[in-house]
């Protein structure tokens, strides 16, 4: 196509592929921008939590998406730990977003993007939000242990017809980044995910629970066989596992605080009537997730937004004193 062509002359990753591997640098890295705050941090080793982008651009309804991710990045450094929302704009993935990229991830329409996605965004210079797959591999390259999100992708429901399993849960069979969230949203199949999990051989530790947890609700029917009660233990959990030559990433299940959680029988009702919307209107691939949760904030009126606010602030700040406990162990 003649648009890719120019952007092609422009700037062509192969030449700066070789460029690069002729200066003796390991070239993905100069494929990725890490920000001079970020670099700054890691090469001090103070304590870094990514952040992914997927949930401002399509997790969340505007203007509170850019609030959030404004927001999410203030409660890190107000506890001194330096934040990295990652995204990828024009081509170039940037592992701690400006203000400027911030705002842009927020307010321009953009793809969703996975790992897969990494390279044709580059070639063709788009913009794109990352995923909990693709974040997770991009803060990994940089060196980052420590990442926070949400919900975590998963197993759908109907997927052993429909084969849709979210690239998160693969991606971190092979990264040892260690992943808070509020467990895996209700709208998958909780079950088939944790038994994909224990396949992968991904360690999945409750944060002051033995139950896996369901995004807005902190309950569901599965336990789990391992909690912790402290950032430390999450951290000597990390290090341990790099001894032992793990390539596997952790999941730290932080369940939504119980006077924030929603209230279950509403929760099913209105999971139940998106779902079906989802049905009739043939929603597939990666539309679904997006599509459930903007659904679920629009039938619940708003509650499941400030829900999904609150566990995410949640996942922010355990995040924040993990990587403190992490950098504390040198
Ligand atoms: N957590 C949220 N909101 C979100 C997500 C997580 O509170 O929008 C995003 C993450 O980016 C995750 C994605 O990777 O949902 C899962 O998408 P899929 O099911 O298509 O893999
Ligand atoms: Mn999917």
């Amino acid at each position: 196509m003649g648009s890719s062509r120019k952007h092609w002359r422009r700037f062509d990753p192969v030449s700066v592929h070789r460029r690069q591997r002729g200066s003796g640098i390991d070239y993905p890295f100069r494929m990725i921008t890490i920000s001079a705050e970020v670099q700054a941090a890691l090469a001090s080793r103070r304590p870094v939590v990514a952040l992914e982008s997927t949930i401002i651009s399509h997790g969340l309804p505007r203007p509170r998406n850019l609030e959030a991710a404004q927001e999410f990045e203030q409660i890190l450094r107000d506890v001194g730990v330096t934040p990295a929302t990652i995204a990828v704009l024009d081509g170039v993935p940037q592992v701690g977003l400006s203000a400027e990229g911030i705002r842009r991830v927020a307010e321009e329409p953009m793809a969703k993007a996975s790992v897969r996605d990494l390279p044709i965004l580059a070639a063709l210079q788009s913009s794109a939000a990352t995923t909990v797959a693709a974040t997770a591999y991009l803060a990994n390259r940089a060196g980052i242990r420590v990442f926070a999100t949400g919900g975590l992708g998963g197993v759908h429901r109907g997927a052993s017809s429909s084969f849709d399993e979210s690239a998160d849960i693969l991606m971190l069979s092979e990264t040892p980044i260690t992943v808070v969230s509020a467990g895996v949203k209700s709208v998958l199949d909780i079950e088939a995910t944790l038994e994909r999990l224990e396949t992968l051989s991904i360690p999945v530790i409750g944060f002051g629970t033995d139950v896996f947890p369901r995004f807005w609700i902190r309950e569901s029917n599965c336990r789990l066989d391992w909690s912790v009660q402290s950032a430390e233990d999450v951290a000597r959990v990390m290090r341990v596992r790099d001894v032992l030559g793990l390539r596997q990433g952790i999941v730290l299940a932080n369940p939504v605080p119980a006077e924030q959680a929603w209230d279950i029988d509403e929760h099913d009702r209105i999971l139940g009537q998106a779902l079906q919307l989802a049905e009739e209107q043939g929603i597939t691939g990666k539309a679904v997730t997006p599509y459930l949760l903007l659904e679920i904030v629009k039938l619940s009126g708003g509650t499941s937004l400030e829900v999904n606010l609150n566990l995410a602030r949640n996942n922010v700040r355990v995040a924040g004193e993990i990587a403190k406990a992490w950098a504390a162990l040198g």
